[in-house]
């Protein structure tokens, strides 16, 4: 049994935010334990999805849990390796937050079902498809793979309103 880590989440702007991961292949233990950290990290948080560049490592790992019913049981999920194989013409918009872009939300419009194919712990090919919250979510921690954020989505202004915000918060902490 693993021990299982909280790590540090990065707050944007950061470089690492911005920049494409790489590909895990293998699964490795280097990697089950990051996913386990990934994951604890995220109910800690809480959130429901962490993408491993959040952490500081640029790997193509994500997790989730969109489970929202309290009596409902968890289902974490670790996808490395993901890629949408199909996604639907019908769309869908929410109101999305991330935990590298604290207590800041704007929704954006996405395909409302997407299909994903990935590898999973055991290194296990795995194909899914997603609706409501879950599709969101998937969308949203691939981005994040891809160096993308929500707020790409958004106006430039209220993008830069953001990250003034964002930069504001940063030097708050360094400071405290
Ligand atoms: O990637 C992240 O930063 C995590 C992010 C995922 C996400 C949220 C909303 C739409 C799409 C993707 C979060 O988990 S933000 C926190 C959050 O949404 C939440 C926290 C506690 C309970 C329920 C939701
Ligand atoms: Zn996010």
């Amino acid at each position: 049994m693993m021990a299982m880590t909280k790590r540090p989440i990065l707050i944007h702007p950061d470089p690492r935010l911005k920049t494409a991961a790489t590909p895990v292949g293998e699964i490795t233990d280097e990697v089950r334990r990051l996913a386990d950290d990934m994951l604890e990290t995220m109910y800690d948080a809480p959130g429901i999805g962490l993408a491993a560049p959040q952490v500081g490592v640029l790997k193509r790992v994500l997790v989730m849990d969109c489970v929202k019913d309290e009596g409902e049981a968890p289902r974490p999920l670790v996808l490395c390796d993901p890629e949408i194989v199909w996604t639907s013409d019908a769309r869908n918009v929410y109101e999305e937050g991330c935990l590298s872009i604290p207590d800041q939300y704007a929704e954006v419009e996405r395909p409302a079902e997407v299909e994903v194919r990935w590898t999973d712990l055991e290194g296990g090919a795995r194909r899914e498809r997603f609706d409501g919250l879950w599709a969101t979510c998937v969308q949203h921690e691939i981005d994040h793979l891809d160096g993308k954020l929500f707020i790409d989505y958004l106006k430039p202004l209220k993008r830069q309103m953001i990250t003034r915000k964002m930069q504001k918060l940063k030097r708050e902490k360094a400071r405290a």
